[in-house]
């Protein structure tokens, strides 16, 4: 989390690892020694990016929840969603004070069955509105923003890792100025008080500020964005991350300072996430020189693709994502995943000394396995860590965290929690015997995993 002043909120703690699992015996199979804690070729994108400590998402249109040959995608790639429509302001208050959540909350379901994080969007927007609220304007508009922010935050609170809070607002071209809007036209502080409104609704989610045409370095538009950042950081108005949206599709292509972009933004002290990542004709090069920026940025929390099918695409006749309508993998995919699983841990996360292990190599004698402990990478927000199991080739291994710490991602075996989310029991999934986890520190830097049991079978 950006900010570290924030209560590690239980919602947090209680959200369901994502589940990934490297592709240990591939790697076993062409011949490659993996060692334990070195990076393996994983061989799903949501695995590999959990692996670097990101996730990789797409945005998701509930109504195809119901085709088996999309979910299965879904279920298999990806660890974080996005609703591609289903959380706007038109979807979830179609008439003033009449909420409709059915189909956001399907997502939200789906996503926590399949432990998944969610990115909600979005809370104020000049699109997409109700017609009672285009209808609006002054004080009586900005007071339904508020609420809506209000009610829609609250609603999901506990649910969401990023909020999109305010989408869209600057001006395209030259001028670096506010996109004008009905919400504009309430008075330039709109923005702010969106943010102040979320965080208060939703402590423990990060609030994100997401547009398009922000990848470009040199644009005015992205130099008034980061302007605006700046001013909130230095203010104090709570804001988190920063989310280029990155469709690269038609008249913007992927910029040659896409990484000095994103590194700058991060410089300011929030998050970076690629949101809405399409590319027309889904050039290798280009899908794999974003993963590589992002990879590069510690602060680049993840990708998320506008879609998972070509025909899926709001812009389905550019053809811009990385599966063919039929839903086989394009030659786009085989780039991301590998500048994925070639990516190394960020060179600029602040990496410490492995810390020590605090007991809990050999766990309680009795079980049929011994579990061992190797310390990983280490963030200044995170670290990572792997189990080794010998004597079972099918087991158990409950892990304790101390909270606020919060494993945040899991790989190569199958999580469940108990009530508390504190304890972990991994079981073998056929994906080896070495598992791993990032675990959020969330302000304890100095606790350390400890392993409770090994069970065999
Ligand atoms: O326009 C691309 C994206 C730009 N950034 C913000 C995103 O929220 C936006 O997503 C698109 C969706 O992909 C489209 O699916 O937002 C569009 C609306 O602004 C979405 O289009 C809408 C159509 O306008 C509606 O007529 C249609 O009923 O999709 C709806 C559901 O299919």
């Amino acid at each position: 989390m950006a900010n570290s002043s924030r209560a590690p909120g239980r919602s947090r703690r209680l959200r369901a690892a994502l589940v990934v699992s490297a592709a240990v015996g591939l790697l076993a199979t062409a011949g490659a020694v993996v060692l334990p804690g070195s990076a393996s070729a994983a061989s799903t994108l949501g695995a590999s990016a959990a692996e670097r400590g990101r996730y990789f998402g797409t945005a998701v249109a509930v109504s195809r929840l119901n085709d088996s040959a999309y979910t299965t995608i879904l279920n298999r790639e990806f660890n974080q969603v996005t609703a591609e429509n289903e959380m706007k302001i038109d979807a979830l208050q179609p008439n003033q004070g009449q909420f409709n959540y059915g189909n956001a909350d399907r997502l939200v379901q789906h996503a926590r069955s399949q432990n998944m994080l969610v990115r909600g969007h979005t809370l104020a927007w000049h699109s997409q509105q109700p017609g009672w609220m285009q209808n609006m304007s002054g004080t009586t508009l900005r007071n339904a923003m508020l609420n809506h922010v209000t009610q829609v935050a609250t609603h999901f609170r506990g649910q969401i890792e990023w909020w999109d809070v305010v989408n869209e607002a600057f001006a395209d071209g030259g001028s670096g100025a506010r996109r004008d809007s009905n919400l504009q036209r309430t008075g330039n502080d709109w923005i702010e008080a969106a943010f102040r409104a979320a965080r208060q609704a939703d402590p423990n989610a990060d609030l994100c500020y997401n547009d398009y045409n922000i990848d470009n370095w040199n644009d005015a538009k992205t130099q008034a964005v980061y302007r605006m950042v700046q001013d909130f950081k230095s203010r104090g108005v709570p804001i988190d991350c920063v989310g280029l949206q990155s469709h690269f599709t038609g008249g913007s292509n992927y910029p040659s300072n896409y990484r000095t972009t994103l590194s700058s933004f991060a410089a300011l002290g929030v998050d970076v996430h690629i949101t809405e990542l399409d590319i027309r004709n889904a050039p290798t090069d280009a899908y794999r020189n974003v993963v590589n920026d992002c990879l590069a940025v510690a602060r680049c929390k993840g990708i998320t693709v506008w879609g998972i099918r070509d025909s899926d695409s709001w812009r389905s006749s550019e053809n811009p994502l990385l599966f063919n309508g039929s839903g086989q993998k394009k030659p786009a995919y085989d780039a991301v995943l590998t500048a994925l699983n070639n990516g190394t841990p960020p060179p600029t996360g602040n990496p410490t000394t492995p810390p020590p292990t605090g007991n809990p190599t050999t766990p309680p004698p009795g079980g049929g396995c011994t579990a061992t402990v190797t310390p990983g990478q280490v963030w200044g927000d995170r670290y990572n860590t792997s189990v080794t199991v010998s004597g079972a080739s099918t087991w158990s291994v409950v892990v304790a965290i101390t909270p606020p710490q919060r494993i945040s991602t899991t790989w190569s075996g199958s999580p469940t929690w108990d009530s508390s989310g504190n304890v972990m029991t991994m079981r073998s999934n056929g994906s080896g015997n070495t598992f791993g986890f990032t675990t959020m520190m969330n302000g304890n830097s100095s606790a350390r995993p400890q392993i409770r049991s090994c069970t065999a079978g």
